[in-house]
């Protein structure tokens, strides 16, 4: 066959291993989707009891996963591939994105099981409980770990320092605590343990039939990598465990070519024998490169909490936030905001205030002027991660950071508009003052990316793209990761096979120079918002410093 003929049929392949479910995605030589298949955990592998993917452990705030079900999750989802005619002999790259932060410990077994895997068998059947030393996989909903972050934290010479080294202060869900749990409470599992994964390269690891690195921007999630360097912290190293470093791997970048897909899946699945297997990635960093946005873009995801990726030159060394290795650009970095008062408040005022119908609750807010009259309002129904605080402060338009009755706000607006506007102002004000504090620069270039379960209503974009200045777009494709995990395997496959240079372009052009229509441009601001939003921006700040202020009184 000519070789143009050949490219022309070459396709990749993308997973996405998150917290419930485990997705496959198939792109074509121009990127365009050929085939998805997936595997519910809760649903379609019942025998692993778990609740939304997961299963509550003995201990409270314990959380985890037995890896075997990931494993079998692998079996199956391949299993739907091919019962939907997907053609994996033309597969030339695969890639993958994963939840951020577990952890996995290979026993000396486990590697030379995943070395000489029977194309007969399943893989769970060789890969199962006994290629793990710890077969309860601790994953980033576990909350059990904070003596480990305060004793590394410690150990290094305080938070402060763990910021400016690894981009995030020590958090209970990260890795390096977690593996320090481990080597605490089960010595000999971890001394037994050959080689430690997260998630994202454990993924990469099936596929390559050895234990494959880990790649910088997940690496950055681990309380453990020097995320200016791209080196292993000693001293954070040394603070977590010993002699981990072996067990961890050199770290790769996440365009790394790993190798070739294990005779396995040759046999087993017709994978060709070259196909490329590419350092997989966390689903944050693989949502952002999914989403092919630049840094005057930001990025707003309104799921079950709150999420604001960015992309910047430098990293701040905020105390709270979290700092990663940009997934495509070797020189940035990924900005990482969680907030947990989002669309869970949103629904409770929708309960409240709208009869727990969205289309009420839009006319509600659209009957309202921007500004809402001076009415503003902060609702940290759960302690809020940024601003650490928790309660509610509502501000008539007499109200003011130096008004006596300022502490106190009011206690009730005086109509249901007024609230809900009240509400959405407040969040999304929220939301850009701690990107700004981030160091994300907000300017005339800036534009707003929307994605999440709320990113269908528009009312609350026209609110976004008003507070924000900036349009807003949302994205024809849903699920950012799992695109993101397939666009790396084909970029880094493009890179591979050009020698020259010249014709190498770069991530963004290349993918966008196939799918330049992925976006939707949904709401531009009002000429006004400048002048409204900019004033109430400082009002935010003053609300929030007082109710940060009454939980430390
Ligand atoms: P997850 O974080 O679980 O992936 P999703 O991205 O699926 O969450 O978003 C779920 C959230 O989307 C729900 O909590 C719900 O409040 C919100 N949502 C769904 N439809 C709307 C709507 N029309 N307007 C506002 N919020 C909505
Ligand atoms: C990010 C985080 C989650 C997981 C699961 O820090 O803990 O978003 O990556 O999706």
């Amino acid at each position: 066959m000519p070789q143009e003929e050949q490219d022309a049929k070459q396709t990749f392949l993308g997973f996405d291993l998150s917290t419930q479910k485990l997705k496959a995605i198939l792109l074509n030589s121009e990127l365009n989707v050929v085939a998805t298949a997936e595997v519910k955990f809760d649903s379609d592998l019942p025998e692993f009891r778990t609740i939304g993917g997961a299963n509550p452990g003995p201990n409270k705030f314990e959380y985890f996963v037995q890896p075997v079900m990931w494993v079998k999750a692998m079996d199956i989802v391949l299993d739907r591939l091919v019962m939907q005619e997907a053609d994996l002999s033309t597969v030339v790259a695969i890639s993958g994105s994963a939840q951020q932060h577990g952890s996995l410990y290979w026993s000396k077994h486990g590697i030379a099981a995943l070395q000489n895997l029977d194309a007969d068998k399943f893989l769970h059947s060789q890969i199962d409980d006994s290629a793990f030393v710890v077969n309860r996989t601790p994953i980033w909903m576990d909350a059990s770990t904070l003596k480990q972050c305060f004793e590394m934290e410690t150990a290094i010479g305080g938070h402060t320092e763990m910021v400016q080294k690894t981009g995030s202060k020590c958090y209970a869900r990260f890795t390096g605590p977690q593996i320090r749990k481990i080597y605490q409470q089960r010595t000999h599992a971890y001394e037994d343990a050959r080689r430690i994964s997260l998630v994202s390269s454990f993924l990469a690891s099936l596929f390559l039939g050895k234990v494959a690195s880990i790649d910088y921007a997940d690496g950055s999630g681990m309380n453990l990598l020097d995320i200016r360097n791209k080196t292993w912290s000693k001293t954070c190293l040394n603070a977590c465990a010993p002699d981990l470093e072996d067990r961890l791997g050199e770290p790769v970048s996440g365009f790394s070519i790993l190798g070739n897909v294990s005779d396995y899946f040759v046999q087993r699945f017709c994978f060709p024998p070259t196909c490329k297997v590419v350092a997989c990635t966390g689903d944050n960093p693989s949502a952002l490169a999914g989403m092919l946005v630049d840094k005057n873009w930001l990025s707003i995801s309104l799921g079950t909490s709150d999420t604001l990726m960015m992309t910047l030159d430098e990293p701040p060394n905020l105390e709270e936030g979290h700092v990663l290795c940009h997934p495509t650009e070797s020189h940035e970095y990924m900005g990482l905001l969680c907030f947990r008062n989002g669309s869970l408040v949103r629904e409770a005022f929708n309960k409240s205030e709208a009869d727990n119908n969205w289309e009420t609750f839009n006319e509600l807010l659209d009957s309202t002027p921007r500004g809402n009259f001076g009415n503003m309002a902060l609702h940290f129904n759960e302690m809020e991660i940024i601003p650490k605080a928790k309660g509610t402060l509502r501000w008539n338009k007499d109200m003011n950071g130096s008004s006596h009755d300022a502490a106190k706000g009011v206690l009730k607006f005086s109509s249901p508009q007024i609230e809900i506007r009240a509400l959405v102002e407040g969040q999304m004000l929220h939301h850009r003052a701690i990107a700004e504090d981030m160091g994300f620069h907000f300017g005339s270039q800036t534009n707003i990316l929307v994605t999440g379960g709320a990113s269908v209503n528009k009312s609350i974009l026209q609110v976004i793209a008003d507070v924000f200045s900036a349009p807003v777009y949302t994205q024809n494709e849903s699920e950012a990761a799992l695109l993101g995990a397939a666009y790396r395997a084909a970029y880094a496959y493009h890179l591979h096979h050009n020698s020259n240079t010249e014709s190498i372009k770069s991530y963004r052009d290349y993918i966008l120079g196939q799918t330049p229509n992925h976006l939707k441009l949904v709401c531009e601001p009002n000429k006004d918002s400048g002048s409204i939003y900019t004033p109430m921006l400082q009002r935010y700040r003053d609300m929030a410093h007082i109710l940060e202020s009454q939980l430390t009184h």
